[in-house]
């Protein structure tokens, strides 16, 4: 090459540099201070959290080992959720990691999970990139206990995933589990009762170091996870100084990224939200099998299970019915926070055909009635009107949906909403206005068309007022 030319394509490779230098800092966002981090502002905050206000309905995936032996132990049906199978059943390390080994989901399409997902309105999805197992499902570099290097199947499972809710606008967040039955820095020594709070690991600030921040390191930096979920927080070797530090850690890496409220150790058992008034780290509170009583103004979130089992069981039939998971989505939706809903995947990559099922039925029926659900706020006084009346209102407009959750008969009265004079009022999938009537004190009373197709709307039916909240 001539010097004249050596030169150019230097100054175009440092040109280029610079260019991609600039290009990433920008993607990155700016980067924060931990003084900045922990004093965000309230607007920063709320800016941050948008989008998964506006979500509403996330799909939680419970997938690793576990669904290896599938509730089943030495031919014995074991009690419990699947996920736990090991610490259930008492099971030693080298035994489990058998089924680590097996682990072989050659039928897994992550295009499908995803596409599946989205035609069901799920706007997120978390899942278990390591459950208290300690078994990874991507290629960690501090550990062969994963997909890539020691299960059957030798493959990196998340990198599929990521590129297919890139593809199909699904934000990707990961669950990770604090407590860990396989690390010898953690909770392994504890067998054969892996959970137990009565012994600490002298060494857990090792596991920390070592072994937790760099795997964090790797989910962040190789995947861009929108969403941090933390569990196995209650561990005794778990303090409020590590949710500080893990806190803050994940947060420099990606500012803007959510974190759930068990990366601290405020959680106040299953109900999931923090207890009295110190200050904890996390963005959102975590009910677990259950949903708020009432209404919070700490953001939160309610995941839930559609048999009894987050890992997969294979005898685990005990299905709630879609009825059920649009009136539990309505009913959390009205109470402003959002419903994680989980899938469990078989060891061959495969969604249960009766999860597929209810998830259908959840995209059809937001099909005709997200408008009621996402990007909603909830109302001023009340969210629900007895049990089977539910109140959600278009963020920042006067348009309010009252959700009946059981059939109606020939009306239907909302007595908190309020129509503007002369406004039409609308059933969410029926296209024309309905007659109806004002007074007050008694609120709105619509009538239901006599000749509309009953079966049209066997769930929970939306009606729309443009109005006022009484
Ligand atoms: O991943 C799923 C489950 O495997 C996991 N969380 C969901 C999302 C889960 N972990 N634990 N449990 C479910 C039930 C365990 C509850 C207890 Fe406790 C742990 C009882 C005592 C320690 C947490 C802390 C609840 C009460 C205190």
């Amino acid at each position: 090459m001539k010097t004249i030319t050596k030169l150019s394509v230097l100054a175009l490779l440092i040109f280029s540099f610079v260019q991609c230098k600039e290009k990433s800092s920008k993607d990155s966002g700016q980067t924060l201070t931990d003084e900045q981090i922990i004093n965000e502002s309230k607007q920063d905050f709320n800016q941050r959290m948008k989008w998964w206000r506006d979500a509403k309905f996330g799909m939680f995936i419970h997938w690793g080992p576990y669904a290896v032996p599938a509730g089943v132990y030495k031919g014995k049906e074991v009690d419990g959720i699947g996920e736990w199978i090991m610490d259930h059943a008492q099971i030693p390390v080298s035994e489990y990691e058998e089924y680590a080994r097996q682990f072989d989901p050659v039928k897994y399409n992550a295009d499908k999970w995803v596409k599946m997902a989205k035609d069901a309105g799920v706007k997120y999805i978390i899942i278990t990139t390591k459950h208290h197992d300690g078994f990874a499902l991507w290629d960690s570099k501090v550990s062969d206990y994963d997909a890539k290097d020691f299960a059957a199947i030798h493959k990196d499972l998340l990198m599929p995933l990521k590129k297919a809710c890139d593809k199909y606008g699904v934000k990707l967040g990961f669950y990770h589990s604090i407590m860990d039955w396989h690390h010898p820095d953690a909770q392994r020594p504890n067998y054969p009762n892996y959970n137990t709070d009565k012994k600490t690991n002298p060494n857990f600030d090792s596991y920390v170091e070592n072994y937790l921040k760099p795997q964090l390191k790797e989910l962040v930096e190789t995947y861009d996870p929108a969403v941090l979920w933390f569990d196995g927080e209650w561990i005794p070797e778990w303090t409020h100084a590590y949710g500080k530090e893990i806190f803050t850690y994940v947060r420099e890496m990606k500012p803007d990224i959510i974190i759930n409220n068990r990366v601290d150790v405020g959680r106040n058992g299953m109900q999931g939200m923090n207890e009295g008034n110190e200050q904890f780290f996390g963005d959102f509170g975590t009910p677990e099998q259950e949903i708020l009583e009432g209404t919070s103004d700490f953001d939160w979130e309610s995941c839930m299970t559609m048999n009894d089992t987050w890992g997969y069981k294979k005898n685990d039939h005990n299905w709630k019915s879609a009825r059920t998971l649009i009136n539990n989505l309505s009913d959390i939706a009205a109470k402003g926070g959002n419903y994680l809903l989980n899938v469990g995947p078989t060891a061959e990559g495969l969604i249960p055909q009766a999860s597929v099922e209810r998830l259908a039925a959840m995209g059809d029926w937001l099909d005709v009635n997200g408008e009621a659900i996402y990007k909603t706020e909830r109302l001023q006084n009340h969210y629900k009107q007895g049990e089977n009346i539910r109140y959600t209102k278009k963020e920042g407009q006067p348009v309010y949906y009252g959700i009946s959750l059981d059939k109606p008969g020939s009306s239907i009265t909302f007595k908190y909403l309020k129509p503007n004079d002369g406004s039409d009022v609308y059933l969410l999938g029926y296209d024309q206005p309905l007659e109806w009537k004002y007074s007050e004190g008694q609120g709105v009373t619509i009538q239901i068309p006599s000749n509309m197709n009953r079966e049209d709307f066997d769930q929970a039916m939306v009606f729309k007022v443009n109005g006022a909240e009484v």
